[in-house]
């Protein structure tokens, strides 16, 4: 993938001039040398780059990033894909998502094994069973599929679930979304990245951004790099866990936490897991990946933290639970385990839109719950990036809402402790 080479070329060309252009090429502005820098080669900047190089008819654009693409939340979490959602500006960015992974492996030409085959979420108590009801209720007003089922509906969805009255919670019940499912997530980075490499995006690895560059007028002139200072006049802050730190090198403080997150696989075996179940009760979720392996998550640990390996007794909490649900995978051995660092808001949904310094935008914010979002989310921020102005799916999620007290609050939407 190409480096920030046009910088080498502009300042040889200075250089040949004596360090300073001739006059009639002086410009007031800075020159900008991208139309827009995305910071993070994760799912959500690479989809925003490629939909401002497809849909926005943006030509020069980088998207840069201290590791790899894809090395970060992205290439770590369980790839669960749901829109379940409660609210309805959740509910519209969610669904606006999971229409596109519907369609993503044939528009990025890149099969990223997006497969549908329902998630399950059990009720454990009778508040669960009313909560859940309530989300297939709001779900069937916005027009977005879930359903209810019985202890033993739940049992003929998905057969090595214990639905016995011995254990420790009993499954009470289920909400069913159908078009729920999992894809393979390196896949979506880089399906995603050739896709935007092919329409001329300059994705850059091992490319940090130690600072963003400000003119008088307070608006972005461009961001300084462990590899050489780049400039632009549009920066999208696309860095998940790590949103707070790049925003203050831009004077702005962000109304976030940064928590390790962690899953584990086990030892891969036959199709046995035929669908995503998820207990928020019992703090566990579970699917099995074409590879063969079940694919478990934890929840985050109690403290903030940027350590990329979440506290064990966290992941020894999510075993027990998943044995107590699923006895017959008790004598599964666990292959390995790894964290990722989620950034969380109060209200638990994302900020996606413009900030306070003129240029700069925000994406960020997802939390345990983004990969889902990965289509959606990059879709409707390079709309607002492109034209200044919120996607009207991405309005509600403005930052403003701290300061207004419009706040969305998705606390329970997920099976993940945060
Ligand atoms: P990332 O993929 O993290 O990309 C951000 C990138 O920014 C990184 O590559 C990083 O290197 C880069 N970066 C950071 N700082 C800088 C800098 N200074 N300069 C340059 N680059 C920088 N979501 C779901 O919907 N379903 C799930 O089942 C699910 N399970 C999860 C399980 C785990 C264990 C974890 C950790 C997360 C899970 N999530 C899940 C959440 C989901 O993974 C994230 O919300 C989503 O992947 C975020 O994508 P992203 O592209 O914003 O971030
Ligand atoms: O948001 O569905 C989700 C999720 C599952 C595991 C982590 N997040």
């Amino acid at each position: 993938m190409a480096g920030p080479t046009s910088f080498s070329a502009w300042s040889l060309l200075r250089r040949a001039f004596g360090g300073s252009w001739p006059e009639q090429w002086r410009s007031p502005e800075p020159q900008a040398a991208y139309d827009a820098v995305i910071v993070g080669a994760g799912g959500h900047g690479l989809a925003t780059a490629y939909y401002l190089a497809s849909e926005h008819g943006f030509r020069h654009i980088a998207v840069l990033d201290k590791g790899w693409l894809g090395g970060g939340n992205t290439g770590r979490n369980t790839t669960i894909i749901r829109s379940n959602y409660l609210w309805d500006e959740s509910a519209a960015i969610y669904e606006h998502a999971l229409k596109l992974w519907e369609g993503l492996s044939q528009a990025l030409n890149y099969n990223v094994m997006y497969s549908p085959r329902g998630v399950m979420m059990l009720a454990h108590s009778h508040h669960d069973v009313r909560v859940f009801r309530r989300h297939v209720h709001a779900n069937r007003a916005q027009g977005i599929d879930n359903e209810w089922l019985t202890p033993e509906q739940a049992k003929a969805f998905c057969p090595p679930l214990d639905i016995g009255s011995s254990v420790r919670y009993p499954v009470m019940g289920a909400a069913l979304q159908r078009r729920g499912g999992i894809a393979r997530h390196d896949a979506v980075a880089w399906g995603y990245a050739r896709a935007a490499s092919a329409l001329g995006v300059d994705i850059v690895q091992n490319c940090e951004v130690t600072g963003i560059a400000r003119g008088p007028d307070g608006a972005v002139t461009g961001v300084e790099t462990t590899r050489g200072p780049i400039r632009t006049r549009k920066i999208g802050v696309v860095a998940a866990g790590h949103t707070s730190v790049l925003m203050a090198m831009a004077g702005v403080r962000m109304p976030l936490e940064s928590f390790p997150l962690q899953a584990l696989v086990s030892e891969p075996i036959k199709p046995v897991m035929p669908c995503v179940v998820m207990s928020n009760t019992v703090h566990a979720y579970i699917s099995q990946s074409d590879k063969g392996e079940l694919v478990i998550g934890a929840g985050t640990d109690a403290y903030t933290s940027y350590s990329q390996a979440g506290g064990p007794h966290i992941a020894a909490h999510t075993l027990e639970a998943i044995c107590e649900l699923f006895p017959a995978f008790r004598r599964l051995r666990m292959l390995r385990n790894w964290g990722g660092i989620v950034d969380c808001t109060p209200d638990r949904s994302p900020i996606v839109g413009s900030t306070p310094v003129p240029g700069l935008f925000v994406n960020c914010g997802w939390g345990t719950g983004g990969f889902k979002a990965t289509p959606g989310s990059g879709h409707v921020f390079a709309a607002t990036l492109a034209r200044g102005e919120p996607h009207p799916i991405a309005a509600p999620f403005s930052l403003d809402r701290f300061r207004t007290g419009r706040l969305i609050d998705e606390a329970a939407a997920a099976a993940v402790s945060h």
